[in-house]
């Protein structure tokens, strides 16, 4: 019996000496394979999930696809399985009820799938479902037509249900061994579709939900607080341990984002940024499977190049972290402030766009007081409306946050604008957090699950907004943005490294004062042509952005919330760290076994896209 071998023979428990978690303790080691090897019954099973060997492609070569004669066979699937103890799912489509086409319409259950689609922890909690439908190649929506089709699209066909790293490594070996796509899912909130791969086996790691206080952590680098956090808990998780330990953890604003997944593999920004930088600038170890198949730790003293590049150098790109352990700081408090204005009778478009511009003009001084921020301005019906949602000033009191905005303050009532801010003093970050940005606020409510717009960002950097001439001609591209009814979701916010740490990080992140989002939206029910045209509509939109900002002084964009489509990716995502993330990408993954659309080393491969418009991830991965 295979579920035997497994848990007696593959799963070499790793006793006593291993400080990682329980999880980290089975792992799939040489010698385990090797006894597995020397019963002859069984060495079949062995050499599907050896280390190392894989094929490497050659240009025009793809991954293997479903219906290719190199599909792994029925049996071997059963035999995968059996290894890794039953944990593998076959996939179906969250929304395959609501299809007669799938084998499981039921009305009722499309009904619950329909009303829960916009709730990311709905997609979380499913094996393979991402929360931003366009990249999977929108195959199978929750719909009102039970007669219309689901096809699998760019979900992967298999997924592991993760409680262990031993099942991490066998998936692994086998994709690599077996030819194929290899896609990890944590939360599914990537907006560029990375957590998605058509004809894909995935590892599933929301249940690695394990998360452990060290008070004394030492290392050659740093002694003192922080903590070890499995590959599936929440921003919300790490926020409430933090509280609860009476400490101070650096965290995104949307609360179910995943810590130690996409989140700190992509640099990380938060609302602690203008005190500590990124939030990768805290990690100081991580837990990895490797692409031959190994466990390893990387920190500055354990395969060092590795522990670089996983800071900041993108997701699913140089293995699958199992566990993280990121320094916190001391309690901090803080005060937040919301305002808001709008154009109205007595507010005219013309006071308005002077009122954001002199906004823009105190970037400098509040970045420099670090202060984060998050803004809306959209425009909707004849009228335009700024929201601050909220500003927020850590280490601030209430004189000082007043002494900070005063000018600003004065010079909209200057304008003739008149606001009312509600201003609050936070001993502890959490109960701050919560008021704004948790999922029960209107800005935490964060609603996924859309196929109606392309995000878009640019990351400004400081000489924007303190050369007088640059600053013209950076609002000279942002106005006619916003005249043009486009919106604009923004933060002033400047993460450089407060830490001296040294790190895969794009440096673009490390002058900058704006980070600007936008969006082209697109109709319901839209066709591959419409979503072309969207795809150049966000290029469009962006592009006096990039003039004003350009990568070689400094400007980029971030790689986490970005435009799939968008040109010389490589500096204006990783900065000056591009060349040596690639050097590493080269060294710890030399056959690709993981790929990202726009991660390091991805210009060497295509996803042959089904007809969408887009570069979705719906089709054959192959080496160009
Ligand atoms: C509503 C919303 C709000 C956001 N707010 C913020 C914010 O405030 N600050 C900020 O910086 N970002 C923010 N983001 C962006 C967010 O950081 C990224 O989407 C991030 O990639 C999500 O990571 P994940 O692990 O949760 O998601 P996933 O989609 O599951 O994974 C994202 C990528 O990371 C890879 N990955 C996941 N887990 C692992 C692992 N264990 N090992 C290796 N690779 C892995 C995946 O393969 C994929 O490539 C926000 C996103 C959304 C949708
Ligand atoms: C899904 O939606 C239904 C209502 O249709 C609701 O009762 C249920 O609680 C939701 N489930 C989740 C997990 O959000
Ligand atoms: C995944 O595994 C966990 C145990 O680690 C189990 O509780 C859960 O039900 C499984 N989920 C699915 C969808 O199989
Ligand atoms: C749009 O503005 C008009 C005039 O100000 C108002 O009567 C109408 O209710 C508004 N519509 C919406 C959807 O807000
Ligand atoms: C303000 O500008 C918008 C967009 O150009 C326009 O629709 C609106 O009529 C203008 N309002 C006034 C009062 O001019
Ligand atoms: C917070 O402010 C105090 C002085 O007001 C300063 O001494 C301290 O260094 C600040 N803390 C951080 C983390 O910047
Ligand atoms: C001001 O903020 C506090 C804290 O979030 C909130 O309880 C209160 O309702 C707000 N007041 C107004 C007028 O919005
Ligand atoms: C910037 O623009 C303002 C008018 O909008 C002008 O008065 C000023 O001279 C300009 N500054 C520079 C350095 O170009
Ligand atoms: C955020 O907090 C501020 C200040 O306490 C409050 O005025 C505002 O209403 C809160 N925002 C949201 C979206 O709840």
């Amino acid at each position: 019996m295979h579920s035997h071998i497994a848990r007696v023979a593959v799963f070499a428990l790793i006793l006593s000496v291993y400080r990682g978690f329980e999880y980290e303790k089975y792992q799939l080691t040489r010698d385990a394979l090797k006894s597995l090897h020397t019963r002859s019954s069984e060495s079949k099973v062995a050499d599907l999930i050896g280390f190392d060997a894989g094929p490497e492609l050659q240009p025009g070569e793809c991954r293997t696809f479903p219906g290719d004669s190199s599909w792994p066979s029925e049996s071997e699937w059963s035999d995968l399985n059996d290894l890794l103890d039953g944990s593998l799912i076959h996939t179906v489509p969250i929304a395959a009820p609501c299809y007669k086409n799938w084998g499981v319409y039921n009305q009722e259950q499309c009904d619950v799938v329909r009303s829960n689609f916009s709730n990311p922890y709905y997609h979380e909690a499913d094996p393979t479902s991402t929360m931003w439908p366009i990249w999977q190649g929108r195959s199978c929506l929750p719909t009102d037509d039970p007669d219309g089709t689901c096809t699998l699209g760019g979900y992967p066909v298999y997924a592991v249900n993760v409680s262990n790293v031993a099942q991490i490594q066998i998936a692994l070996n086998f994709a690599r061994r077996k030819n194929l796509r290899f896609v990890i899912k944590n939360t599914g909130h990537c907006y560029l579709g990375k957590s998605n791969g058509a004809g894909a086996l995935s590892v599933w790691m929301h249940n690695l939900k394990d998360i452990e206080f060290l008070p004394d952590y030492r290392s050659d680098s740093y002694r003192g607080q922080a903590f070890k956090v499995g590959a599936g808990v929440t921003v919300r998780e790490v926020y409430e341990a933090a509280h609860q330990h009476g400490v101070s953890a650096l965290g995104g604003i949307c609360e179910s984002v995943g810590y130690a997944g996409g989140y700190i593999a992509g640099g990380g920004h938060t609302p602690l940024s203008g005190l500590y930088g990124m939030a990768a600038d805290q990690a100081l170890a991580f837990e990895i499977v490797t692409a031959d198949g190994r466990f390893v730790t990387a920190s500055k003293s354990s395969n060092p190049d590795l522990y670089w590049a996983l800071q900041g150098g993108g997701g699913s790109t140089y293995g699958v972290v199992t566990s993280i352990v990121a320094r916190v700081h001391p309690k901090v408090h803080s005060v937040i402030s919301a305002f808001s204005f709008e154009t109205s009778p007595t507010l005219s478009n013309e006071t308005f766009f002077a009122g954001i511009k002199a906004y823009l003009e105190h970037f400098v001084p509040f970045t420099d007081a670090g202060t984060y921020s998050y803004f809306a301005i959209t425009f909707s019906n004849g009228t335009y409306l700024f929201q601050m949602q909220p500003f927020f000033a850590p280490n601030h009191t209430i004189d000082s946050f007043n002494r900070l905005t005063k000018p600003l303050f004065d010079q909209w009532e200057d304008l003739g604008i008149s606001i009312t801010p509600n201003t609050t003093f936070y001993e502890e970050f959490l109960p701050a957090y919560n008021d704004n940005w948790s999922m029960d606020t209107p800005v935490g409510a964060s609603v996924v699950g859309g196929t109606s717009s392309l995000p878009g960002n640019r990351l400004f950097p400081r000489a924007n907004f303190a050369d007088p001439a640059k600053f013209n001609a950076t609002w000279a591209a942002v106005a006619p943005h916003l005249a043009a009814g486009r919106r604009i979701i923004g933060y002033h916010q400047a993460p450089q490294n407060r830490l001296g740490v040294d790190n895969g990080v794009s440096s673009v992140w490390r002058t900058v004062v704006a980070f600007l989002i936008t969006g082209a939206d697109l109709p319901p029910a839209t066709t591959a042509a419409q979503l072309r045209q969207a795809g150049r509509d966000i290029n469009g939109m962006l592009k006096p952005w990039r003039e004003v900002a350009p990568a070689s002084e400094g400007g980029g964009a971030y790689l986490n919330e970005a435009n799939v489509l968008e040109p010389d990716w490589q500096a204006s995502f990783y900065g000056e760290q591009y060349p040596e993330l690639l050097k590493i990408k080269q060294k710890w993954d030399p056959k690709g076994v993981f790929y990202a659309t726009t991660g390091v080393g991805s210009e060497t491969w295509e996803v042959q896209t089904q007809e969408q418009g887009l570069p979705t991830q719906n089709g054959r991965l192959c080496r160009l």
